[in-house]
């Protein structure tokens, strides 16, 4: 029996496999639950007991050097694997990862900034909440105004609201600065209204302002006619019928020609061909000399938009409350827009 230990040490230790795999097969020969080293073990109650010492000692020699060899063999075959050539194929392509869009929202604010932005208007920010002056009071709105109605705005105090409207932001800027201004405010405004298919108590507003000696009505409406051909193609036509607004006079709806049948008639336009976007108008005096304004020297613009109501009418969305709810369904459609 202690001869049969010799004999497997001795072919241990000159055993040198070449692959991976005869040395998986030495390890299975030797180590495995039908080894030979597993069986001879299995002796060990036939050893004599005189015997039963040493050869419990040369048998855990054999053992530890039959697993020596092993690991140190696979360890040196795996090793000149890996310098024969890489394992990982560094060409494979990438796992495709999933991108996100932009909400339709965001890629139709960012167009309406870039537009006005290519003749020169600057884009100003400021507070969603808004105290009485900057909100109401320097945009001319008498004090009985029905706007200021706590059923149409959300105030905080009796002197502090949320934003009705980003004019307040136009007025920061006029109190600031000194013409030339020219200026678009883009943001969230609120309203207390009951949320619908067309209404919702938040959303977004762009609006803008042209300050300088000499601003006439018919820049405004060449302005709006470029933005117009820009957003819809061009040969969108506009439109403007009188209107009224506290602060500008005289002040107008803009409406585009109908987007869908050009101006011929069909239901979205409701056969009129044309399609409301905005109000504008020349800014009132009073608002100029409010915000630290000459209103002898110098005359302006305004006009101010719904984002959500131009992107309702570019992409054909006919319920604003998609544009809240983030389902991807809705939101997936716009993976193509910038
Ligand atoms: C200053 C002076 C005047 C901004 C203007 C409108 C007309 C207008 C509505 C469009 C749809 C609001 O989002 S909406 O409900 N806006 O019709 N806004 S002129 O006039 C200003 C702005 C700032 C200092």
């Amino acid at each position: 029996m202690l001869n049969k230990v010799d004999d497997l040490l001795k072919e241990v230790e000159s055993f040198n496999g070449t692959t991976l795999e005869e040395t998986e097969n030495f390890r299975i020969k030797m180590l495995g639950k039908k080894g030979l080293i597993t069986e001879l073990m299995g002796e060990f109650r036939n050893v004599p007991n005189e015997q039963k010492k040493e050869f419990g000692q040369k048998i855990n020699v054999l053992k530890t050097a039959a697993l020596d060899k092993v690991n140190s063999l696979k360890e040196a075959l795996e090793d000149a694997a890996d310098e024969s050539g890489p394992k990982i194929d560094t060409t494979r392509p990438a796992e495709f990862t999933e991108l996100g869009s932009r909400h339709p929202l965001s890629v139709v604010r960012k167009e309406i900034l870039d537009i006005f932005g290519r003749i020169g208007f600057a884009v100003s920010e400021g507070p969603e909440i808004e105290d009485d002056f900057h909100n109401f009071t320097a945009l001319n709105f008498p004090p009985e105004h029905p706007a200021r109605d706590m059923q149409d705005t959300f105030f905080i105090d009796d002197e502090i609201a949320l934003r009705t409207h980003t004019s307040s932001v136009q007025v920061r800027v006029m109190e600031n600065s000194t013409p030339p201004i020219r200026t678009v405010s883009p943001g969230r405004v609120f309203r207390n209204e009951a949320i619908s298919a067309r209404a919702h108590c938040i959303f977004h507003q762009v609006e803008g302002l042209y300050i300088d000696k000499g601003v006439s009505f018919a820049d405004l409406k060449q302005t709006l006619l470029y933005f117009a051909q820009e957003m819809f193609g061009d040969k969108t036509e506009i439109r403007l019928r009188p209107s009224y607004f506290p602060f500008t006079e005289p002040s107008a709806e803009v409406d585009v020609s109908c987007l869908i049948c050009s101006g011929k008639g069909c239901n979205v336009c409701k056969n009129t061909g044309f399609l409301e976007i905005m109000g504008c108008g020349m800014v009132d005096p009073n608002v100029l000399e409010n915000c630290g304004i000459d209103s002898t020297v110098y005359s302006g613009f305004a006009f101010g938009m719904g984002i959500e109501r131009i992107t309702m009418l570019k992409y054909q969305v006919n319920d604003l409350r998609h544009f809240f709810e983030n389902d991807l369904r809705f939101l997936n459609q716009f993976k193509s827009a910038y």
